[in-house]
């Protein structure tokens, strides 16, 4: 029987998107949705259990006891997929931050046009971290010394990666005993490849060691160095006041999408469209000025740092062209399909590429380079306002919501302690007392085999529900930041008491957007000043938290998940494993899904499952918190006993006389 096609309602949670797909499929036109359903994916090497790594395969093993040609067993077969997707995720996420660390050593030598040091209290604060001599030298200086030990960390040959020493000393500890410990970046990434060549490493425990070393160099290298970078160059993120949603999109002005990862482009398309002399070309033209919006993580750096709203997360890209109002859509690296062209083709929309290692067939190609990006920068917003007299029909769905992203640790630090006493000794305190059950990171993409954004929500809502204070970044703070879970007190009605009391008392949402899928090292950084907070444990692994990504489908997720596994973090993927196995027809083939839980367990305090069932997500992240709250010795998570203070306990205060409201606030006896 013919599979049964899923309505636009089971395609996505989000309004606008089903709009969207009805508008697709007036037009006849396909979109990552209709293809994910009519591409079945392949339950072999869905499993894991396909090899193509030589010219005598691809070998598929679907029987008890079968090996490749080479006598390849299931389990390795599995291990070294797992590390060469790990080793690909951690290379996008690095090769991010080389460049960033290129260009920041440009602009330390001027010649960088347009780009400036924003954040120079972050500078020296990164720079002392390292020893770099900072006093009565310039911004400029610190920054090529800075430059050059970040630069040098990718090839870098023996010892141990410079940014790890930001990790809990007891972590450090327990990577030099377990010999996992990232030497140099690019090595890493090689080694995983050289290792999974035909006839090398053979020893599925010996191989997935080996993606955790290379996961290290990512979240504690290359991820956590363009973080770094990022912030410096372009300024820290702090809360602002931003929109998402196709909704952003405007009728009378030039729509400009940038859309990819990396904010050296993108920040300074946002400073060219506020240029007069664009803003004068664009009315020119008949528009009213140039309308910037982001997709996927390039959104989220310009959303939190400037609040340029964000038109979407992954599946979003399609979506945004069936519009027919975007003039440009402006790509560089990561998660850009390559359908982008096609559809793009039955609008006027022009796809552009910038980046010297992404070219589209098809599409535009303007090359980025940070020494001219200003007059780049320009050059692509006149190609996007030339554009405008072609556009034809549109569709803007009339869909959008506010949110308030840029919680860096920085401002997570600062906003619980003040100027003066900044401090993380607030959520700890909160976490101890039961106010707070524990912390979840929902992180990670969307994948149009589950319903766009449910997965995210469904999972954040319940677990706000139960106290757990949620920290997101990615596409899930996008699909988060959609459906309204990102503003202020707009969802706290459906937040636990506890929470509930620490978000009033604060004035946090119980959402904190941290950024894009890089800035996962920002968790990293979170976790390890709780470690230093003191009471809840010497390691992250103590901590009552978890990480999640209900709807990944990157390989970068994979990496940031095992960097977390390793960092100590109980990690749960939504959807399916990629080294699932199958366990019903051919036994024991699900060996390495185990030994990334009990077995990572066992030597790292944190550990990877996939599990498809959102409740069963909810459950195991309750049970794993309530079972570190237990072995920290903390009081049992009890909902019953807050919810009396916060803006709750002031209202009810105010309907007291003078003398009985002073007697309840300070305590002096009511006459
Ligand atoms: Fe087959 Fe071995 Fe070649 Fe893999 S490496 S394709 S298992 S022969
Ligand atoms: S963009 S990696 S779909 S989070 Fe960072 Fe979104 Fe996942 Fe790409």
């Amino acid at each position: 029987m013919p599979k049964e096609k899923r309505s636009p309602e089971e395609l996505s949670a989000d309004p606008a998107a089903q709009q969207m797909l009805i508008r697709a499929e007036e037009l006849g036109l396909s979109t990552a949705f209709t293809r994910a359903e009519e591409l079945a994916p392949c339950n072999i090497g869905g499993a894991g259990m396909c090899c193509k790594l030589c010219g005598m395969g691809p070998c598929r093993l679907t029987k008890d006891g079968q090996t490749g040609i080479c006598g390849a067993t299931i389990d390795t077969i599995q291990a070294r997929n797992f590390i060469r997707a790990i080793a690909a995720g951690a290379a996008a996420h690095s090769d991010h931050g080389r460049d960033m660390a290129f260009t920041l050593k440009a602009v330390a030598h001027g010649q960088a046009e347009g780009y400036t040091i924003r954040d120079i209290a972050k500078l020296r604060i990164v720079a002392s971290k390292y020893n770099i001599p900072i006093e009565g030298r310039s911004p400029e200086e610190i920054a090529n010394d800075l430059a050059d030990l970040y630069i040098a960390q990718f090839g870098q040959q023996n010892g141990v990666l410079a940014p790890v020493i930001r990790a809990p000393r007891k972590r450090q500890k327990l990577w030099q005993e377990r010999r996992i410990m990232p030497r140099g970046i690019d090595r890493e990434v090689v080694e995983a490849l050289h290792r999974t060549h035909i006839g090398d490493d053979q020893d599925p425990e010996h191989i997935l060691e080996h993606a955790v070393r290379t996961a290290l160099s990512d979240g504690w290298g290359g991820s956590l160095i363009a973080t770094d970078i990022s912030d410096i160059l372009f300024g820290t993120p702090a809360p602002i006041l931003g929109q998402a949603n196709l909704g952003v999109l405007k009728q009378d002005m030039v729509n400009v999408i940038v859309h990819g990862h990396e904010p050296t482009l993108s920040e300074m398309i946002v400073a060219a469209s506020q240029d007069p002399e664009i803003i004068a070309y664009a009315r020119k033209a008949g528009a009213k000025g140039v309308n910037l919006s982001g997709i996927c993580c390039t959104a989220n750096e310009i959303l939190m740092r400037q609040g340029i709203p964000a038109a979407g997360n992954f599946l979003h890209q399609e979506l945004a062209i069936l519009t027919g109002a975007v003039e440009a859509m402006v790509v560089d690296v990561q998660c850009i399909m390559q359908a982008l062209v096609q559809l793009a083709g039955n609008f006027h929309t022009k796809i552009i590429t910038t980046s010297p290692k992404v070219k589209i067939k098809g599409a535009l190609h303007i090359e980025f380079d940070e020494h001219k990006a200003l007059t780049i920068a320009k050059q692509i917003l006149r190609e996007a306002i030339d554009n405008f007299k072609n556009r034809g029909e549109t569709h803007i769905p009339d869909v959008r919501e506010d949110l308030i992203p840029g919680f860096s640790h920085e401002y997570i630090n600062y906003m619980l302690g003040g100027s003066y006493r900044a401090s993380f000794r607030p959520l700890n305190d909160a976490i101890m007392a039961g106010r707070i059950r524990g912390v979840a990171a929902i992180v990670g993409c969307n994948n149009p085999r589950s319903k766009q954004d449910y997965l995210h929500t469904y999972v954040t809502k319940e677990l706000l529900r139960q106290d757990v204070l949620v920290v997101e970044t990615g596409c899930g703070a996008i699909a988060s930041a959609k459906l309204g879970l990102l503003l202020g007190e707009a969802g706290l009605e459906h937040v636990g008491p506890g929470l509930r009391e620490v978000c009033e008392t604060v004035g946090i949402p119980p959402v904190l957007h941290m950024g894009s899928c890089v800035d996962n090292s920002r968790i990293l950084t979170v976790l390890t000043q709780m470690v230093e907070e003191g009471g809840l444990g010497d390691d992250i692994d103590q901590i009552p938290a978890v990480g999640l990504a209900p709807e990944w489908m990157s390989e970068k997720a994979l990496s940031i998940g095992t960097y977390c596994v390793a960092s100590g973090v109980y990690v749960i993927f939504g959807g399916s494993s990629p080294i699932s196995g199958m366990p019903d027809r051919v036994s024991d083939s699900d060996r390495v899904l185990r030994y990334i839980s009990e077995g990572w367990e066992a030597l790292y305090g944190g550990k990877m499952e996939f599990v498809a069932d959102p409740d069963e997500m909810i459950r195991r992240t309750l049970a794993h918190i309530d079972k570190k709250r237990a072995a920290l010795n903390l009081p049992a998570y009890d909902p019953a006993r807050f919810g009396r203070s916060g803006d709750r306990r002031m209202l009810e205060l105010e309907e007291l006389p003078l003398a009985e409201r002073r007697a309840a606030l300070y305590g002096v006896p009511a006459k």
